[in-house]
């Protein structure tokens, strides 16, 4: 089939989607939702929801002012992304950028977010992804919950990992999807979420691009410089521990998967996976004998190349079939964002969320997923699109 026709087929796709089940915005629900409620009307569905004050009986509510973090946690030293622009995970100057993961204390992080010029050129995030609650973050979890029991109940399970996010508003999360069912609980500010259903990818353009990472080269008072250093001109101290976070992947997620005879990082759509590919600051990226990436996988990474804010639909025409969903999410309400929606989030300043991730189930959706992705990629639509997690 020619690829002319092929669009017509995906265009069929993403108008059935709208015209039967995806609204242009996210209900919300201002009841307690039962377990079933939530099963039935949103989980099965595949549709996001916002559950209106799900979280307002947890202590952090009230607690998590910035004086009783500095007071219960201040000397603890926490994971925190630092970006010249806020972008962590992101396409910058032809590259896959990741952020200087930086280690400081909770208090020194703070005194950054109350004076964000006491740090000129940086921007903070708390943003790691790999389950940092149950690290970083473990000693604030008594004022909240380790799960939500009717997300728990309706899933079947614990969920899998529990993150903890606070930063600039000016820090963004470009857009991805991930391969979990995702229960957002916003506990100060509020989120700005942008959402697409997965039957838009045909119409979101992938970049696959080299992996960097942002690198601090210059640091005093008055201003801070990051260079772009790309992964494949490391060093042994980083591939080594790109090996040791593959191998943690493997131990947290199972298998990378790997695209049909592509020879791609197995972190696409995964920002979870992905952040396993972080290399911690004290593992230094100078020095060394370099050891070529390659050997544990190219160091491409295949990600969304439009930015839903200002999309240039010169370059991607495609992308004005798509559906953006937008969504305000508030202090003690949660946000359902149902596995493999793609996302793209911002935050009011000194925000604070925690996030719950639910395994997904492999069934005949993400068939479906997966035969649509593998169309993509085998026609000239949207080659870069990586295969489905
Ligand atoms: O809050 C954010 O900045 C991003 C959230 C996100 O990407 C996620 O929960 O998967």
């Amino acid at each position: 089939m020619d690829d002319i026709k092929l669009l017509n087929c995906f265009e069929v796709l993403a108008n059935e989607a709208k015209d039967l089940y995806i609204r242009k915005d996210v209900p919300v629900i201002e009841h307690p939702i039962s377990p079933l409620e939530f099963h039935r009307k949103w989980v099965s569905p595949n549709l996001p929801v916002v559950l209106k004050g799900a979280v307002n009986h947890w202590p952090a509510i009230k607690k998590w002012t910035n004086d009783y973090l500095r007071s219960a946690i201040g000397d603890k030293v926490v994971q925190v992304a630092a970006t010249p622009n806020g972008y962590a995970d992101a396409i910058a100057d032809g590259y896959f950028v990741m952020p200087e993961e930086r280690k400081m204390a909770v208090k020194d992080f703070l005194s950054v977010l109350e004076e964000p010029e006491s740090l000129p050129g940086t921007i903070l995030y708390v943003q790691s992804q790999n389950g940092n609650l149950s690290e970083d973050w473990v000693d604030l979890v008594k004022d909240i919950e380790s799960d939500l029991p009717w997300a728990t109940e309706a899933f079947g399970e614990l969920p899998s990992a529990g993150n903890f996010w606070m930063g600039d508003e000016r820090a963004v999360t470009s857009m991805h999807r991930d391969p979990f069912e995702n229960i957002y609980c916003v506990i100060r500010g509020h989120k700005d979420f942008i959402l697409h259903p997965p039957t838009d990818l045909p119409w979101l353009p992938y970049a696959t691009l080299p992996a960097a990472r942002y690198q601090i080269v210059k640091k005093n008072s008055s201003s801070s410089k990051f260079e772009i250093v790309p992964l494949t001109s490391g060093c042994e101290s980083k591939t080594t521990v790109v090996k040791e976070q593959l191998e943690d992947q493997e131990k947290n997620y199972g298998k990378p998967c790997n695209g049909s005879g592509l020879n791609e990082l197995s972190v696409e759509d995964n920002m979870g996976r992905l952040n396993n590919l972080r290399m911690d600051e004290e593992h230094s990226v100078e020095g060394g004998n370099c050891e070529s990436f390659d050997q544990v996988g190219s160091s491409h990474v295949p990600w969304i190349c439009i930015d839903p804010e200002k999309p240039d639909l010169m370059a991607y025409p495609l992308y004005s079939n798509a559906t953006q969903v937008k969504v305000r999410v508030h202090e003690g309400d949660v946000l359902f964002l149902p596995a493999h929606w793609f996302h793209h989030v911002k935050q009011s300043h000194q925000c604070i969320a925690v996030n719950f991730w639910y395994d997904v189930r492999f069934d005949h959706r993400y068939a479906y997923q997966a035969f649509i992705t593998a169309l993509l990629q085998n026609s000239g639509l949207n080659t870069g699109c990586p295969p489905l997690c």
